[in-house]
């Protein structure tokens, strides 16, 4: 049987995008030099799109692939997919959830404690020689200090998890209360000001686009500090550099940005911030499982035309 065509939206690891081409025709859309030349000659054979979790597709492109069956998301994140043009047009999106839950809440454990502890500005400390002058300053001991989990899906529950067992106490706001021991709070400004520690983890996309505001910065207050593994865009940034600059909150740890890889130049310059270059999934294990998990998934649609980690919004 011919290999079914694939269009590939974003760049790819060698471990996903080398058996891909083994048993797909993938065309490199993201590399091509003129893609609307590449979707005229090729557009109408394509029944299969790969992106990554950041990756928006338009609804332009879509209509530029009238025989698409699916589009499998390398990443957990499918805020850049139109869904509901989707649904419309019975293309199937897949995902890969589970496999990067340990790794994206390491990361957001990792921040509250290079906030929180000072590490990374005690790590210049000793880098400068600093130590050789002076003892180092102290720092906010962790244990009995409260993380409100904003989103307590799979990775949120797994952040839950681990600042339970270093002693901190967990609540959450989200759609609607879990069953699960941590206290429920049904809106996100009461969240914040009953914590040390916001902890952003739910999904991005239009329903969450800003919702950490300035109103949420202001009732976190300067007891607190905002941590984001998620979505830049849940985050409203230009607020967000404001109330730092202000003094308004505590500090920021941050994973995760509106435009990446572009950050807001005044976060550079403060001490109080730390800043990673979205790395929640970015260890060789678990990149290997999601694009394990991204071709399984292109691979059982066109085998048996069931995929194995469909959206909830399509199931
Ligand atoms: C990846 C992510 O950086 O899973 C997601 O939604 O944002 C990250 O794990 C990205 O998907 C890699 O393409």
């Amino acid at each position: 049987m011919a290999q079914p065509d694939i269009i590939v939206t974003a760049p790819l690891p060698p471990f996903l995008y080398d058996p891909l081409r083994a048993d797909y025709r993938c065309h490199d859309y993201y590399a091509a030099s003129h893609k609307p030349g590449l979707l005229a000659a090729e557009g109408a054979r394509i029944r299969g799109l790969v992106q990554g979790g950041g990756t928006v597709t338009p609804t332009t492109l879509l209509d530029a692939l009238p025989r698409l069956e699916i589009i499998s998301v390398f990443g957990v994140g499918y805020d850049g997919v139109p869904v509901d043009y989707c649904r419309q047009r019975g293309i199937k999106v897949t995902n890969t959830p589970d496999v990067l839950t340990d790794d994206v809440a390491d990361v957001a454990v990792a921040l509250i404690m290079m906030t929180g502890r000072g590490f990374v500005r005690l790590n210049r400390f000793v880098h400068a020689g600093e130590w050789e002058k002076r003892g180092p300053e102290l720092t906010t001991k962790l244990a009995g200090r409260r993380v409100g989990i904003l989103g307590l899906g799979r990775i949120g529950k797994a952040i839950a998890q681990r600042v339970r067992a270093m002693g901190m106490e967990v609540s959450y706001t989200g759609r609607k209360p879990q069953d699960v021991p941590y206290r429920f709070v049904p809106d996100l400004a009461g969240l914040a000001a009953e914590s040390d520690f916001l902890v952003v983890a739910c999904p991005g996309g239009a329903a969450t686009k800003n919702v950490v505001n300035a109103e949420v910065l202001a009732a976190l207050g300067t007891k607190g500090t905002l941590v984001n593994i998620a979505r830049g865009s849940i985050v409203d940034e230009p607020a967000l550099v404001a109330a730092l600059q202000a003094g308004t909150i505590k500090g920021a740890g941050l994973d995760v940005f509106a435009d990446e890889p572009h950050i807001p130049a005044p976060l550079f310059a403060m001490d109080n911030v730390v800043l990673l270059p979205h790395v929640g999934s970015a260890t060789h294990e678990t990149r290997k499982a999601m694009g394990d998990l991204c071709k399984a998934n292109l691979d059982a649609w066109f085998a048996t035309g069931k995929v194995l980690t469909l959206i909830p919004e399509l199931a």
